[in-house]
């Protein structure tokens, strides 16, 4: 029989494990489509890495996880990828299993399972990796999109509907973008406006940053930190969206659509987003102290070079003992003159 100190303890882990669940919900998962020139690459990911020249080689890597946070989770199934070339055809890649360095969700290091897949670069314009993922534990299937832009000029394809079961399709050009510009699209399920859905919009961290910026979240606002974490639309009823990325760096955009067998059917749009451009003036600089010295030395320096120029140039306080020098010698020669 337990006692009642037991089942007060009972009590307290299972409050805490129904915490976990809720909160693990609460901020998204998602399939991650990341180009990388190597596995020790990754996480540096950059717009930059969204973009091939012809011929390039390019190998992007399928992960899964928390992006803002940047929690990793093995994926539970071999993921479909194929690529649509700007003349329309797709090739479907073949994938291999890879383990990648990264942190769970307790914040401990760990390996997880991964893909990557390669294809060359071999026509200018818009080059779209699809990936379908199923993962039955979070009771979720990923249609997910990203862009692989090569040649000046070349805007072809990025727009193309593809005919995935779930699948957001964009109306702004997803290249070129800076921080603070508003991604638009339409999300569509069984090639039909997706209408009244969420959307659920999260910005990628490399791990020191996520883990920063997480620890802020809590402190500013615990009584709902993942509201920072996963911002949150919804489409309207032709199944259009639009929102506001108002950071460099690459965001996952995720429109749910409808439960099939047990299983929630989402279309990802991953989105790279660049610095201001022109860069935004930059601002004094937050001088150090010795900075701030060397500055009040030079401005007393001026100032006192203009006060002696001053004094030079016109009848100033240094004039004065001149005049009553030459006061003193007139009446000097005056009483000369007088005896
Ligand atoms: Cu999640």
């Amino acid at each position: 029989m337990k006692s009642g100190k037991e089942a007060a303890i009972i009590a307290i882990l299972l409050a805490g494990a129904v915490f976990a669940c809720t909160a693990g919900i609460a901020s998204a998962h998602f399939t991650m489509i990341i180009p990388s020139d190597s596995d020790d690459t990754i996480w540096a990911v950059t717009p930059e890495d969204y973009i091939a020249e012809l011929g390039q080689t390019k190998t992007v890597y399928i992960l899964w996880g928390h992006p803002y946070e940047h929690i990793s989770f093995d994926m539970a199934s071999v993921p479909e990828v194929s690529v649509r070339k700007p003349d329309g055809t797709v090739e479907q890649l073949t994938t291999e299993k890879i383990s990648v360095d990264s942190m769970d969700e307790d914040g401990n290091p760990g390996t997880f399972t991964a893909y990557k897949a390669s294809f060359t670069v071999d026509q200018r314009g818009d080059s779209i990796i699809c990936v379908r993922y199923e993962d039955k534990d979070q009771k979720l299937v990923d249609y997910v999109k990203a862009i692989i832009h090569c040649g000046e000029e070349q805007w072809i394809g990025w727009d193309a509907e593809l005919g995935e079961k779930a699948e957001i399709v964009p109306f702004t050009r997803p290249y070129g973008l800076e921080q603070g510009f508003v991604f638009t699209g339409k999300a569509l399920y069984d090639a039909s406006a997706l209408k009244d859905a969420d959307v659920e919009v999260e910005k990628y961290h490399p791990q020191a940053e996520g883990v920063t910026v997480v620890g802020e979240a809590e402190d500013m606002f615990p009584y709902d930190p993942p509201m920072m974490f996963t911002r949150v639309t919804k489409t309207d009823a032709g199944g259009e969206f639009a929102y506001t990325l108002d950071e460099p760096g690459i965001w996952f955009v995720g429109a749910y659509g409808p439960e099939v067998e047990g299983l929630t059917q989402r279309s990802v749009f991953i989105v790279p987003v660049l610095a201001a451009f022109p860069a935004e003036e930059e601002a004094v600089a937050p001088a150090g102290l010795e900075e701030l010295k060397a500055r009040v030395k030079v401005l007393e320096e001026e100032s006192r070079s203009k006060q002696a120029h001053n004094a030079e140039g016109s009848p100033g306080f240094g004039m004065i003992p001149a005049i009553i020098g030459l006061l003193i010698v007139l009446y000097l020669v005056i009483k000369r003159r007088r005896q």
